[in-house]
């Protein structure tokens, strides 16, 4: 990097280690929300990159004529706009294999909160009625014989399914395209694995191809001991048809990360036992976020050092 520094815009919270980091090799503008009226023009006219969590829509990448690099924190960026980006020769980066393992170690408590009840059971001692009542009921269901389905066996999904071979359940998996380097069964299409599993992890991106496709016919496949998981995105499940499914026992429980319209989650879904909810906590510890945070910032000081940013999206790439 030679002369003056470039100008990197953040609109709206980020994590502050970003900053931290950006500062060091950038002039950084602030600016509450990544709206394009949150801007004048002079400044718009200046900026070169952009470090963002969250939504970057067409809108304001028009309104940044001297975009080059927008650095999304985070390895799902379904919230940028990539197309409008990808038109205009701008590359974007996301935030992929640094949290693999913490996604993948929280999706398996999930599982395991989900079938064997812990968050209830421990409520149950901290309300006083283990020794008022007796022990918390035994639950009736268990990880012990399971056919576990991944739906989406990329980065994630692969560390979830290595994590399950320590667990001795049966593996199986769907995703698009056959993998070559894994021992687990691939099934064509969602339904087919969800009629052979009784436990489904999802963990696709957000994707036109993913929209609400675990609905009540994928559910209904996974059968009354069924359970879901999800830790991908809200998006690729139907939530009135899975609320209607764990109401009438078409599955039997689910755990969820993530929801449609976050931060509401839709009440029928929290008045539900049988739902064990997180509120999109995957990734959430400061060492990893500590870790996504710099590679938010390294992909914006390899671009401008290098003209290349370190893991730029394929539709960038
Ligand atoms: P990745 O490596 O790109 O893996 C995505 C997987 O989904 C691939 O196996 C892909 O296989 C499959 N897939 C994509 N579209 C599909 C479709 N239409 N049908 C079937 N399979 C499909 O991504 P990753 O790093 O594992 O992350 C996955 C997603 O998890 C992210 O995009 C993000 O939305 C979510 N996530 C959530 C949290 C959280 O905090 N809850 C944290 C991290 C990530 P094919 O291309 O062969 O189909
Ligand atoms: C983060 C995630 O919670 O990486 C992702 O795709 O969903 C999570 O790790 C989010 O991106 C940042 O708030």
């Amino acid at each position: 990097m030679s002369g003056e520094r470039p100008r990197i815009l953040v609109p709206g919270p980020i994590r502050e280690r970003v900053i931290e980091r950006l500062n060091g090799h950038f002039d950084v503008v602030l600016i509450d929300t990544a709206d394009a009226g949150k801007i004048d023009d002079a400044t718009a006219a200046t900026i070169r990159g952009v470090a963002v969590s969250g939504r970057l829509d067409a809108a304001m990448i028009a309104r940044l004529p001297a975009l080059e690099v927008i650095a999304s924190f985070g390895v799902g960026y379904d919230g940028i706009d990539v197309t409008a980006a990808a038109a205009r020769g701008i590359v974007v980066s996301n935030t992929p294999d640094v949290l693999n393992d913490e996604v993948a170690d929280t999706t398996v408590g999930l599982l395991l909160n989900t079938l064997r009840e812990l968050p209830r059971a421990e409520t149950w001692l901290r309300d006083g009625r283990w020794a008022k009542e007796g022990p918390y009921r035994l639950t009736p269901l268990t990880l012990r014989g399971r056919h576990v389905g991944i739906y989406g066996l990329g980065r994630i999904g692969l560390a979830i399914a290595r994590r399950l071979e320590g667990f001795g359940v049966t593996i199986s998996y769907h995703t698009r395209s056959r993998r070559t380097d894994v021992p687990y069964e691939h099934y064509g299409s969602l339904l087919a694995l969800a009629q052979a599993a009784d436990t489904l992890i999802a963990i696709v991106p957000k994707t036109a191809d993913t929209h609400k496709t675990i609905n009540a016919e994928v559910l209904a496949a996974l059968g009354p001991t069924g359970v879901l998981i999800n830790v991908g995105r809200g998006w690729t499940v139907d939530e009135e048809d899975l609320e209607a499914a764990l109401r009438n026992g078409t599955i039997a429980a689910a755990g969820l990360d993530v929801f449609q319209d976050e931060p509401h989650v839709p009440g029928g879904l929290l008045d539900l036992p049988n739902a064990c909810l997180l509120p999109h906590v995957a990734s959430a510890s400061v060492a990893t976020r500590d870790a996504m945070a710099d590679l938010v910032a390294d992909n914006l000081v390899a671009w401008f050092d290098t003209g290349r940013a370190l893991t730029s999206v394929p539709e960038t790439a």
